[in-house]
C-alpha cells in the first residue's frame, strides 16, 4: 500500500489519541499494539468490504475451507508485512522512539490449534490471499485456546488459556447481522410433501444462534483482503425463556468455549459433535443463503462453491449440505446428491487408526437426529451403488455406518470428489493400505498435495539476520519471489559466505541461549550443536528416542570425562493431551534428565537438556533459526507430513530423520549428503507387522548399551521419576515397544555420531546448512494451495 513514514506517525498518533486518549510517549505498549491492529483494520477496510465472505461474485467459484483449528500466532507482523509496511512501520516507530519488539510482544498467540493440522490451516488462509483466490475459512471462536502448560517439578500442568480476555480479539469484527441458527437434539418426524421429498417437523431441538467473528486475511503485497469466519454461539432471543439459570446457560456457551474439549468422558464427546455439527451448518447455511442471491439454481451450487473438509472433523458438510439444500429449499435427493458430491473435498492427516473419528451411533442420533437419518439414506444408497460390482468384504469395509459407529473418513470420502494426503509417502500409505478399499471402488478421487509452510514468516520475520545476509547475495527479489532461493547455490564453495551465515546461525543462538537463561536460568554455550526437537508429545513421534540417546551420551561421558565430542544442547518444546498419560510422563522424565545432566559439574557442559514450556508458534519463531538440528524421527510411516522439518530446513538446520512423511520429500530437495538419515523405513516397519516378529526384550537383553541406556529408568540414577520410569521401562520392554525405538536405536546413535563429525568441519557443516536453504522454496504453501485450486477446487488464482 501507499503510504509515508510521516503520514504513518499522524495516523498512529491520531488512532492512539481517539482510542486510549493518550500521548504515544505516555501510551503502553499494549495500546500501542492495540491501536496499530486498529490502524491496520483501517487501512484494509476498504478491500475487506470489497471481497466480504457473505457475497458470493457472480461466476467467480469460492472455496470455503472448513476446520475445527486455525492456529495463526501473532498477526501483527505478518499483516504489516502483507501491507508492504513493516520496514516503514519499524523505521517511523524509531523515530519516534519506541521499540517495535515490545509492542509486537503485547500480542497474545491465537492458538486456536494443537500443532500441525491448525497451523497448516492458518498458512493456507495467508496463501489463498497471497495468491489472490477466493478462499475463506470457517472455523470456531473458542474462548479459551490450547492450554497453556507449565512445568511443575518436572511434570505437565495445564492452564487455562484465555485469549479473547474481557475484550475479545482486536483482529476480529463481530456480524450479528448475519446470524443464523442451528437446531440439535429434540426429535424429527418426516411428512411427504407430495413432491418426491419430505418435510421434517422438529419436537422440542435446542435452538442455538451462530454469530460469525471475521478475521482479515491479507494477501502479500497484493491489495487482496479474504475472510476467516469463526463462529461463536449464543442464546437466541426466543429463546432465553429456557435459560434461566446460569448452569443452564454454560451448557450452551460450552460449546465455543474450548478448543478440543476432553472426550474421555460421554459429555466431553458430545460436546465435541456438537461443535462439529454448529460450525459446519452455521457456515453452509451462509453459503447458500448467499449463492441464493446470485439468482442461480441451487441444482447448479457446485459451479460457484467449493466446500473443503480438512481433516474429518467438518465432515457432517456432507449431510448438513444435502439437509439444508433438501430440507429447507426442496431440492431432490439425486439432485442434491450430485451437487453435494461435486462440492465437497477432503484432506486426511493421519493413518494412525485411533485419531480416525467414529461416533457412537446412538449419540450422534440423540444429539443430531436429522442428520442421523441422512447418513442412514447415504450409506443405504451406497451400499446399493456398489453391491453387485464390488467384494461384499470391501462393501463392508467401506461403509459410514458399520458396528454400531458413524465413520467420518468413510462420510467424507463417499460424500465428496476428492481426497488427498498430505506428502507423497502418506498419500501411498493411504492408497496401498489404510484406504486401499476406497482406492478400488474410487481410484480417481485419489492425489497428493505435499504441505507447505509461509516461507515468509518462517524467514522474513522470524529469521531477519538471516534475510539480510540472503538480499545481500542475491537481492530482494526471493522475498516476494521464494523460488529465487536457488540462486543461492552459487555460493557454495564460497568460504566467506558460508562463514557470515555460521555468525548469523550464532548470533541466533546468542538470542534463544539468553531467553533459555531468562526463563529457566540455564547456561547454554552457543558454540555447541543446538539439536531441537519441538512437536506434539506423542509416542509415535519418539521424543523418548531422543531421551534414550541422551543418557546414552550422559553414560560415555561419565565413563570417560575426556571423551572427544562437540558439546551438544538438547532442546524440547512439546504439550501434551491432558489425558495422555504416557506423553506426561516423557516429559516427567525429560525434565528429570535435564536435572541430572545440568547439575552434574563433571559433564563440564559438554550436555546440557532444556525443556521449553508452553511451546507455541511465537516461540518456534525463536527456536527455529537459532537450531542447527532438527530432530524428525517419527517411526517410518506414522508422521503423515510434518511442516516443523520444512521450517527447520529453511532456517539451515540439518535434518537427522526417518524416511517419514515429508522428510523424504526434504531428502529429494537437498540431495543426500546434506540429510541424514536414519533407521528402518515404512517396508520394513511393515514387515514386522505382518510377521509379528519383533522383539524387544531380545534387543535389551543382547545389546549392552541398550541394556544400560533402558535401565537407567528404573535403577535410581534419575532422580525423582521412579513411577514414570517404570512405565516407560514396560512400555519399551514388557509392552514390545510398540515405535520400535529400540530396533533403530543404533542406527540414530550413528547418525548422531555423524554429526558430531562433520559439525566439526565448518565449511561442510555451512554447505549443507546453505543447501537446504537454497532448496526450501518448495515447500511454500503458495504452491501447495495453487494445486488445491486447480486440482482440487477448481477456482481461479493469480
Ligand atoms: O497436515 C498437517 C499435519 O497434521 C497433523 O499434525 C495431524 O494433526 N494429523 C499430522 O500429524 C502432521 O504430520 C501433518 O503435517
Amino acid at each position: 500500500m501507499e503510504l509515508t513514514k510521516e503520514q504513518f506517525i499522524r495516523d498512529f498518533k491520531d488512532q492512539l489519541h481517539r482510542d486510549f486518549i493518550v500521548k504515544i510517549n505516555e501510551s503502553t505498549d499494549e495500546e500501542r499494539f492495540l491501536a496499530l491492529a486498529h490502524l491496520i483494520k483501517k487501512y484494509i477496510s476498504t478491500p475487506w468490504l470489497e471481497r466480504r465472505h457473505d457475497l458470493i461474485e457472480e461466476d467467480v467459484k469460492t472455496a470455503y475451507y472448513f476446520s475445527i483449528e486455525f492456529l495463526p500466532g501473532r498477526m501483527l507482523e505478518t499483516n504489516l508485512l502483507n501491507l508492504g509496511i513493516l520496514d516503514l512501520v519499524e523505521d517511523a516507530f524509531k523515530d519516534v522512539d519506541v521499540d517495535f519488539s515490545d509492542v509486537v510482544n503485547a500480542e497474545k498467540d491465537m492458538a486456536l490449534g494443537n500443532g500441525g493440522l491448525g497451523r497448516l490451516a492458518a498458512a493456507f488462509m495467508d496463501s489463498l490471499a497471497t495468491i489472490g483466490a477466493p478462499g475463506f475459512g470457517n472455523g470456531i471462536r473458542y474462548k479459551y485456546g490450547l492450554f497453556k502448560q507449565k512445568i511443575v517439578d518436572g511434570y505437565q500442568i495445564e492452564l487455562p488459556d484465555a485469549w479473547l480476555g474481557t475484550d475479545g480479539n482486536v483482529w476480529e469484527t463481530k456480524k450479528p447481522h448475519s446470524a443464523v441458527e442451528v437446531k440439535i437434539y429434540g426429535k424429527v418426524y418426516l411428512y411427504p410433501n407430495g413432491e418426491g421429498n419430505f418435510e421434517p417437523f422438529y419436537e422440542d431441538p435446542t435452538i442455538l444462534r451462530a454469530v460469525p467473528y471475521d478475521i482479515a486475511q491479507i494477501g502479500f503485497q497484493n491489495g487482496v483482503v479474504n475472510n476467516l469466519r469463526l463462529w461463536d454461539v449464543e442464546i437466541p432471543e426466543s429463546e432465553e425463556d429456557k435459560y434461566r439459570t446460569i448452569e443452564d446457560r454454560r451448557k450452551i456457551e460450552d460449546i465455543t468455549n474450548i478448543l478440543y474439549p476432553d472426550d474421555s468422558s460421554y459429555e466431553g464427546k458430545s460436546l465435541r459433535l456438537v461443535q462439529e455439527y454448529f460450525m459446519v451448518s452455521a457456515g453452509l447455511q451462509t453459503i447458500i443463503k448467499n449463492y441464493l442471491k446470485t439468482g442461480k439454481d441451487l441444482k447448479d451450487i457446485h459451479e460457484l462453491v467449493a466446500v473443503h473438509i480438512n481433516d474429518t472433523h467438518p465432515a457432517l458438510a456432507v449431510p448438513e449440505f444435502m439437509r439444508i439444500l433438501m430440507d429447507d429449499h426442496g431440492v431432490v435427493w439425486e439432485d442434491a446428491w450430485n451437487s453435494t458430491v461435486k462440492v465437497m473435498s477432503y484432506t486426511n492427516h493421519t493413518i494412525l487408526a485411533e485419531a480416525l473419528e467414529k461416533w457412537d451411533c446412538n449419540l450422534f442420533k440423540e444429539i443430531l437426529p436429522r442428520i442421523y437419518q441422512i447418513v442412514n439414506e447415504i450409506d443405504s444408497r451406497y451400499v446399493e451403488e456398489v453391491s453387485g460390482k464390488f467384494p461384499g468384504k470391501i462393501i463392508e469395509n467401506t461403509r459410514i455406518i458399520r458396528n454400531e459407529k458413524i465413520h467420518m473418513a468413510n462420510l467424507s470420502i463417499i460424500g465428496g470428489h476428492s481426497v488427498n494426503g498430505v506428502a507423497k509417502l502418506h498419500t501411498d500409505l493411504l492408497i496401498s493400505d489404510v484406504l486401499n478399499d476406497f482406492y478400488q471402488i474410487y481410484p480417481e478421487k485419489f492425489n497428493n498435495k505435499t504441505n507447505g509452510i509461509i516461507v515468509r514468516r518462517w524467514s522474513q520475520i522470524s529469521n531477519p539476520l538471516m534475510s539480510a545476509e540472503i538480499d545481500k547475495l542475491i537481492g530482494k527479489e526471493w522475498r516476494s519471489d521464494i523460488h529465487q532461493l536457488k540462486n543461492l547455490e552459487k555460493f557454495i564453495t564460497d568460504e566467506k559466505v558460508l562463514n557470515e551465515f555460521y555468525e548469523v546461525k550464532k548470533e541466533n543462538k546468542k538470542k534463544l541461549a539468553a531467553y533459555v537463561k531468562e526463563t529457566q536460568g540455564i547456561e547454554l554455550n552457543p558454540d555447541a550443536i543446538f539439536d531441537v526437537q519441538v512437536k506434539r508429545l506423542h509416542a509415535y513421534k519418539r521424543q523418548l528416542l531422543n531421551l534414550l540417546h541422551i543418557i546414552k551420551l550422559y553414560w560415555d561421558i561419565k565413563d570417560n570425562l575426556d571423551i572427544d565430542m562437540v558439546p551438544r544442547v538438547f532442546i524440547f518444546g512439546a504439550k501434551a493431551a491432558p489425558g495422555y498419560r504416557f506423553a506426561k510422563s516423557v516429559i516427567k522424565l525429560i525434565n528429570e534428565v535435564a536435572n541430572l545432566v545440568n547439575n552434574d559439574e563433571s559433564l563440564q557442559d559438554k550436555l546440557k537438556v532444556v525443556f521449553l514450556p508452553n511451546y507455541n508458534v511465537t516461540l518456534a519463531e525463536l527456536i527455529i533459526p537459532a537450531s542447527d538440528v532438527s530432530e524428525q524421527i517419527s517411526t517410518a510411516g506414522k508422521e503423515a507430513s510434518g511442516t516443523s522439518n520444512m521450517k527447520f530446513m529453511m532456517n539451515g538446520a540439518i535434518t537427522l530423520a526417518t524416511l517419514d512423511g515429508a522428510n523424504i520429500e526434504i531428502k529429494d530437495a537437498v540431495g543426500d549428503d546434506n540429510i541424514v538419515i536414519f533407521g528402518m523405513n515404512t517396508d520394513e516397519v511393515y514387515d514386522h507387522y505382518e510377521k509379528h516378529d519383533y522383539n524387544a526384550r531380545k534387543l535389551f537383553e543382547e545389546n549392552p548399551t541398550i541394556n544400560r541406556v533402558v535401565k537407567t529408568f528404573i535403577d535410581g540414577t534419575i532422580p525423582n521419576s521412579q513411577s514414570e520410569g517404570q512405565e516407560i521401562y514396560d512400555a519399551l520392554i514388557r509392552h514390545n515397544d510398540e515405535y520400535f525405538l529400540l530396533e533403530d536405536f543404533e542406527s540414530y546413535v550413528n547418525a548422531q555420531k555423524y554429526i558430531n563429525d562433520i559439525y566439526q568441519d565448518k565449511i561442510r557443516w555451512s554447505q549443507m546448512a546453505l543447501n537446504n536453504i537454497a532448496n526450501s522454496g518448495r515447500f511454500s504453501a503458495d504452491d501447495t494451495i495453487r494445486l488445491y485450486a486447480e486440482e482440487i477446487w477448481n477456482i481461479k488464482h493469480n
